[in-house]
């Protein structure tokens, strides 16, 4: 039964990621290193904030080609300036800005709450996204630099209904 415990949330993500069809085929894996089948990560929980400039995380559900922006927020427990942003699905999608000299993602690292740290903001395009006008959440999972599991929800307030 202890295993069930570490096995759950693992089943959970992977549910989540056929559910919402992020293909992570070619991301680096978190359970790799000690073999198939073996379970050595559950993912940290993040604290997530859609549309941080916002209170109440507003998104236009009929502006389909609009960025949707997605703060990892640094807290005592956790610094935001360790994900790898590049590895960050939001509900289905990848950071929208893509740097034309590297074609790498941008990594956008400031102080978007005024807390004094910096927090790991990332824009989505909201069609490429599987959101819709009912949704009430977001949800977005990643990796670390060190290749340490992410993951994270906050809710989401579509309008019009
Ligand atoms: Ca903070
Ligand atoms: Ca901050």
């Amino acid at each position: 039964m202890k295993q069930l415990k570490y096995i759950m949330p693992v089943i959970a993500l992977f549910l989540l990621v056929l559910m919402l069809g992020c293909n992570r085929a070619d991301e680096p894996t978190a359970v790799s290193s000690i073999g198939y089948g073996q379970v050595t990560m559950t993912p940290i929980e993040v604290e997530v904030d859609i549309q941080p400039h916002h209170p109440t995380s507003r998104v236009n559900c009929k502006a389909k080609n609009r960025l949707i922006a997605v703060g990892i927020m640094t807290t005592p427990l956790f610094d935001a300036a360790d994900v790898d942003h590049a590895t960050v699905c939001f509900q289905g999608a990848y950071e929208a800005h893509i740097d034309p000299e590297t074609g790498l993602p941008v990594r956008h690292l400031f102080d978007v709450d005024e807390d004094g740290d910096k927090d790991l903001i990332l824009h989505f395009l909201y069609r490429k996204t599987d959101l819709h006008c009912e949704s009430t959440q977001g949800c977005l999972w990643g990796e670390t630099l060190d290749d340490v599991p992410i993951q994270g929800c906050d809710d989401i307030n579509m309008f019009p209904k």
